[in-house]
């Protein structure tokens, strides 16, 4: 028998280690300040914010705004100035959020891209959450998907439930493929009304996925741990934030998003999966904007 030690490939052979997209939700539109100190709610705060969590791994931003008393708005003047804010202090990817709160009307959410977001988020179905329902029937998600191939707009399939999945291929199927050509999508999970963060659950809805098409996932409030980790195994990509969660463990408040951020990159650089910088994303998304 020959020692075909040296030509055989070691353990540390193999393709090299795919990068990690780690997307930063900071607000959300659903925490207060006034129960929440450390959420980040004017242009300063939300700036501040995006700086230090791309100093700690993050690639994308996904921004909610909020008005002067900290409420939820989707007021297209702002978001424009958040835009361009942001793209001034950053080379994040800014995404929007076209889901607003559970209260903002479809025309607003509409009009959301109107302040020529690189990217936004589109929600592939109506979903239960906690007391309230997240309303998303079909003709608004297609009409919401036709604008942004429109306005060259890039979306992010967010996916609260298993039946989202089915509408995506049914959008995709009606219309064709997202600005940029490729799909990428965002398993939110553990939403009271969605689908639970569990690794099954987070593996069936992956099985479900368009093939080629890429996914980050987010687990919402205790399910943040089981799913970070579930991805990172299943060769996913990261959302953190205090729009998902606003303990970092048991019994402690989470300080900033930055510390979110750096834990998702630390888990992501002991899985092989080091952060990725924004320009990767881009690359990876199709996302062509200007920063
Ligand atoms: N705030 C939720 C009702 C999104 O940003 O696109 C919806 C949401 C989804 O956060
Ligand atoms: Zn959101």
């Amino acid at each position: 028998m020959t020692d075909s030690s040296a030509a055989a490939p070691g353990p540390s052979a193999g393709p090299p280690a795919a990068a990690n997209l780690i997307t930063v939700a900071p607000t959300g539109a659903e925490s207060e300040k006034s129960a929440v100190p450390a959420l980040p709610v004017t242009l300063d705060e939300v700036v501040t914010t995006a700086k230090e969590c791309r100093a700690a791994g993050a690639a994308v931003i996904h921004v909610h705004i909020r008005d002067d008393d900290a409420r939820p708005t989707l007021d297209v003047g702002r978001l424009t100035e958040t835009v361009h804010a942001l793209r001034e202090a950053t080379d994040l990817i800014v995404q929007l959020s076209t889901g607003g709160a559970v209260t903002d009307s479809f025309e607003r959410r509409l009009a959301v891209l109107d302040a020529a977001p690189g990217a936004c988020s589109l929600t592939c179905g109506t979903v239960n959450f906690g007391d309230e329902v997240f309303s998303n029937p079909w003709p608004f998600i297609r009409e919401l998907y036709a604008r942004t191939q429109e306005r060259g707009v890039v979306p992010e399939f967010e996916l609260f439930d298993l039946g989202h999945v089915a509408t995506l291929h049914r959008l995709l199927d009606d219309l064709g493929a997202p600005h940029g050509g490729h799909v990428h999508c965002d398993l939110v999970m553990g939403v009271p009304g969605g689908m639970p963060g569990s690794p099954a659950t987070l593996t069936a809805a992956v099985a479900a996925l368009p093939a080629g098409a890429t996914w980050s996932a987010t687990g919402v409030g205790r399910t943040s741990l089981p799913v970070m980790f579930a991805a990172l195994a299943a060769g996913g990509h990261l959302r953190v934030g205090m729009e998902d969660t606003v303990s970092f463990a048991r019994g402690r408040a989470v300080t900033g998003n930055a510390e979110l951020v750096e834990r998702a990159a630390m888990l992501a650089g002991l899985a092989q999966r080091p952060a990725m910088t924004p320009d990767q994303a881009r690359a990876m998304l199709g996302v062509r904007d200007q920063h």
